[in-house]
C-alpha cells in the first residue's frame, strides 16, 4: 500500500493539491481527503503536511500531521512568517487592524514583518507608519509596486532569511499584495484588482489562499485580504495574554509600581511612562487598550 508525504497548497471546495518531493522530483497531485475528516472538526488547511494514501488508485488525503501553528484567518498552518501588508492610502491605512494581527501573530509565535505599500501615494504617511512599527523593533519595508522603491529590500530579505520557511502575506483587500508578489517574482502571474473609488476599499481579488513554491524549500502563501466585518471574527486569546503579545509591553512587564497593573491608565505604569516618553508609539497603546476592553466584555459574557 503505497503512502506519500506533502504539503497543501491550495484548498479550494474540498478539493485539495498536495505537494509531493521525491528524490529531487516534484508532483502535485489533486486530492479529496477521507470521509472521517468530514466528520471531525479538523479542517485541512493550507500549509498542512499530508499523509497521501494511494491504495484506492486516487490518492486521498488519510491524515495530517500535528501543526506548529495555525490562523483561521488567513486560514493557514505552519506558518513562520506573516507580512502585515497596508498602504500609505486607498485603502485608508488601519492601525488598529495592524495591531490585533501583530498581537495574533505573536500569540501564534509567528515573526510579524511590516509592509507599508503604495506609499508613493502618501510618503509622509508611509513614513510615519513605518517609523512607529520600526520602534516596536519589526522589520519593516516602505515599498511602492508603482516606482519599485523597496522591492529589492524585500527580495533581499525573502532571499535571505526565508530559507525552509513558510511566509503569508496578509492584510486588508486592495492595499496591494497580489501586486507585490508579482513584483517580487513576475512569473506567478496573480490576478490583481482595483479599489473602489468610492469607498477606497479592495474588490476582493483573491479568492483563496495559496501557497507558491519560492525555492530554497520556502512558501510563500497569498491570501484573500480582510474587509472590515472579517476584523471582528478573529479568534482570540485571554486577557492574561494580551501584554505578552506586545513586544514592547511584554519587555517592560515587571517595572510597574503594582504587580496587579493593566497597563492603561494606572499610576506608576511603566508602559503610560514609556508612552509619555515617546519610546512606545501612541497608536501601539492605543490598539492595546482597545483590544484589551474587547477581550475584558467577551469574557464577561463568557462566564
Ligand atoms: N498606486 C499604487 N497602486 C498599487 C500599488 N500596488 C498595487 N496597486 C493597485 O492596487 C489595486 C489592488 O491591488 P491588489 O494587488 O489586487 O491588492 P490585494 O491586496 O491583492 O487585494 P485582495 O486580493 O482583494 O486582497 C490594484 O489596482 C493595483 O494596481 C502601488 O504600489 N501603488
Ligand atoms: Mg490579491
Ligand atoms: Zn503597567
Amino acid at each position: 500500500m503505497e503512502k506519500k508525504k506533502g504539503r497543501v497548497i491550495s484548498s479550494v471546495g474540498g478539493l485539495y493539491t498536495v505537494r509531493v518531493t521525491e528524490d529531487g522530483a516534484v508532483t502535485e497531485y489533486a486530492c479529496q481527503a477521507r470521509g472521517i475528516f468530514r466528520h471531525s472538526n479538523i479542517k485541512i488547511v493550507v500549509g498542512d503536511i499530508a499523509t497521501l494514501d494511494f491504495s484506492e488508485g486516487d490518492p486521498v488525503i488519510e491524515a495530517i500531521e500535528e501543526r506548529r501553528n495555525s490562523l483561521i484567518r488567513p486560514a493557514l498552518a505552519n506558518l513562520d512568517v506573516v507580512f502585515v501588508t497596508m498602504a500609505s492610502r486607498s485603502p485608508a491605512p488601519m492601525l488598529d487592524m495592524t495591531d490585533k494581527m501583530t498581537a495574533i501573530l505573536e500569540h501564534n509565535d509567528i515573526e510579524p514583518v511590516i509592509v507599508v505599500g503604495k506609499c508613493e501615494l502618501n510618503d509622509a504617511e508611509a513614513d510615519r507608519i513605518a517609523e512607529i512599527y520600526k520602534k516596536v523593533g519589526y522589520t519593516t519595508f516602505k515599498i511602492s509596486s508603482v516606482t519599485g522603491e523597496g522591492i529589492d529590500a524585500v527580495k533581499e530579505y525573502i532571499d535571505t532569511e526565508l530559507e525552509g520557511k513558510i511566509a503569508a502575506f496578509a492584510g486588508a483587500s486592495g492595499v496591494g499584495k497580489s501586486t507585490l508578489l508579482n513584483s517580487l517574482f513576475p512569473s506567478l502571474e496573480l490576478g490583481t484588482g482595483g479599489v473602489s473609488r468610492k469607498t477606497e476599499r479592495g474588490r476582493h481579488t483573491t479568492r483563496a489562499v495559496t501557497l507558491y513554491p519560492i525555492g530554497k524549500d520556502a512558501y510563500l502563501a497569498d491570501t484573500p485580504g480582510f474587509s472590515m466585518l472579517d476584523f471582528d471574527r478573529f479568534d482570540f486569546f485571554s486577557l492574561d495574554d494580551l501584554p505578552l503579545a506586545f513586544r514592547e509591553i511584554n519587555e517592560r512587564i515587571g517595572q510597574c509600581k503594582y504587580t496587579k497593573c493593566t497597563h492603561r491608565k494606572e499610576e506608576g505604569c511603566a508602559i503610560v511612562d514609556a508612552v509619555k516618553g515617546g519610546e512606545i508609539p501612541k497608536s501601539r497603546h492605543e490598539s492595546y487598550v482597545m483590544l484589551y476592553d474587547v477581550l475584558k466584555n467577551k469574557h464577561k459574557w463568557d462566564k
